[in-house]
């Protein structure tokens, strides 16, 4: 199919075609080779994007800030990519349906592009895909790049990270229990969103994640991260937020490209690791560690031999 040639997809993301921007979306989600190839050839073509990594708890309402921060950028008149990344976890409540639900006010719009990227089983190549979708929407003159990703794990928070400036979305209500996955978050975010600021307590949490930024940010030697109050649901505070993450952003770019491409690039190659690597087969040399029937060092050895005929196989 001559439409379909590496050459007019690149042509059709250039001038922002979203039936090519959705076919190299897929080649890319599929991890193919062609995919690849089209956003090396885009990237030249990008940096004009905003990206934005919306992270938090499950439930915290980052896909109804991510729609509310839509509408804003839409009456702006900018255009709007959105990538939800769905870790299908146990932690989360059908993120990719309720996405759906709450997005369908822009399906119909033309200048806002909107995929789910479902993680499961995957053990690598998610910050890859990400970034490739990210480079590509950019490409494709979005003026804003969501990136959803939510705040669970470790690989999810860095995820946030690619973005050019990330936002962590907290709640008021929750107990001590999540005070651990607050420390992970703490350390990722240039700017934090208090949102369900309708309900008891986000001036308590408030006080609370400016007493943990008095403690970490000193050791971290980075700016402490503003404090936003929201109500996603009611869109109070939305455009207040997004001028902010434009400010910080702003700050942030001069300060730190190579700094920001130095972390891509590392993750990048974690991403490419792991992409390479069978879930199941690190979890029977951790098994083999743990009953110590295999040395930790032999196991990476033998991770190490496998990344490399796989590797291979990928190129
Ligand atoms: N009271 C109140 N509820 C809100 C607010 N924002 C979102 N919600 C509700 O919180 C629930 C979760 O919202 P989502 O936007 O799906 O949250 P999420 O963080 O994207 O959830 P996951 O992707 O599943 O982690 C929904 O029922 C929303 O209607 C708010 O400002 N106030
Ligand atoms: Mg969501």
């Amino acid at each position: 199919m001559p439409e379909s040639s590496i050459e007019a997809l690149a042509a059709g993301v250039a001038r922002a075609d979203l039936r090519s921007v959705a076919r190299v979306a897929s080649l890319i989600e599929n991890r193919t080779g062609r995919g690849r190839e089209l956003v090396r050839r885009l990237f030249s073509c990008t940096g004009h994007a905003l990206t934005i990594g919306i992270t938090g708890p499950p439930g915290a309402g980052k896909s109804t800030l991510v729609n509310r921060l839509t509408e804003v950028a839409r009456a702006e008149g900018k255009r709007v990519g959105i990538i939800a990344v769905d870790p299908s976890s146990p932690f989360t409540h059908g993120a990719i349906l309720g996405d759906r639900v709450r997005m369908q006010q822009h399906h119909a719009d033309p200048d806002v592009f909107i995929r789910s990227m479902a993680t499961r089983g995957r053990v690598g190549g998610v910050a890859e895909s990400t970034l490739e979708l990210a480079l590509l929407l950019d490409a494709a003159k979005f003026d804003l790049v969501i990136i959803e990703t939510v705040g669970v794990g470790q690989d999810e928070i860095e995820i946030s990270r690619l973005a050019d400036i990330t936002v962590v979305v907290l709640v008021p209500g929750f107990g001590d229990d999540v005070q651990a996955i607050k420390a992970g978050l703490m350390e990722v975010a240039d700017i934090f969103a208090v949102n369900k600021a309708d309900l008891p307590g986000a001036g308590k949490l408030e006080q609370e994640i400016r007493a943990m930024q008095s403690l970490t940010d000193v050791a971290a030697a980075k700016p402490v991260a503003p404090v936003h109050r929201v109500i996603a649901a009611g869109g109070t505070g939305v455009a207040e937020l997004l001028a902010e993450i434009r400010t910080v952003a702003a700050h942030k770019q001069k300060s730190r490209g190579p700094e920001l491409w130095e972390f891509r690039l590392r993750e990048l190659l974690i991403s490419r690791f792991f992409a390479s690597i069978d879930g199941a087969s690190l979890r029977r040399h951790a098994g083999l560690v743990a009953a110590k029937q295999q040395d930790p060092f032999s196991a990476v050895d033998l991770l190490w031999d496998e990344h490399e005929k796989q590797g291979r196989a990928f190129a």
